[in-house]
């Protein structure tokens, strides 16, 4: 089963958004198996924005991503990266359609909210930077055959 590594962003956590969002993931069919409130340390930032590096806005990012609490999620299901990347909505907030995360309750691209993995090597590799294997758990629902 795919995993995905969703993080609810400080904006989110300051908001009292992460119930919200939990709901939306648990609603859609989606299985929590791993969660944790944390301060980011700085490199455990920039190894999260690694890609961004170099980028007129990383410093700014990494700056915010480690201001204040994040409420960091493994979440498993079928097409869970996919799916969850349309329920998170476009980055730029202009572009972010009413229905999604970032189109329902964000105004800016730099406050956006949530983060969500892009891929299955990026959700490998993000869930490794927060979780260890021990701390995500497995489990089976009944209701598994009907989503
Ligand atoms: P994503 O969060 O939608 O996956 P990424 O391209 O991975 O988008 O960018 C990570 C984060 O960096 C975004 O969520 C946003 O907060 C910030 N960001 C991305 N592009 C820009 C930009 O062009 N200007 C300012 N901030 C940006």
């Amino acid at each position: 089963m795919e995993q995905t590594f969703l993080m609810v962003k400080p904006d989110g956590v300051q908001r009292g958004l992460i119930g919200e969002i939990v709901k939306r993931f648990e609603q859609k069919g989606f299985q929590l198996i791993g969660c944790k409130l944390l301060v980011m340390t700085r490199e455990q930032a920039e190894y999260h924005y690694a890609e961004h590096k170099g980028k007129d806005f990383f410093e700014r990012l990494v700056t915010f991503i480690t201001s204040g609490p994040v409420f960091a999620m493994v979440w498993e299901g079928e097409q869970v990266i996919a799916l969850s990347r349309t329920m998170i909505g476009k980055t730029n907030s202009l572009e972010a359609m009413p229905g999604t995360i970032r189109g329902d309750f964000a105004v800016h691209t730099n406050l956006n909210l949530i983060h969500g993995s892009d891929s299955p090597a990026s959700a490998e590799r993000e869930i490794k930077n927060f979780f260890t294997e021990a701390e995500l758990c497995r489990y089976s629902k009944v209701i598994e055959k009907w989503i």
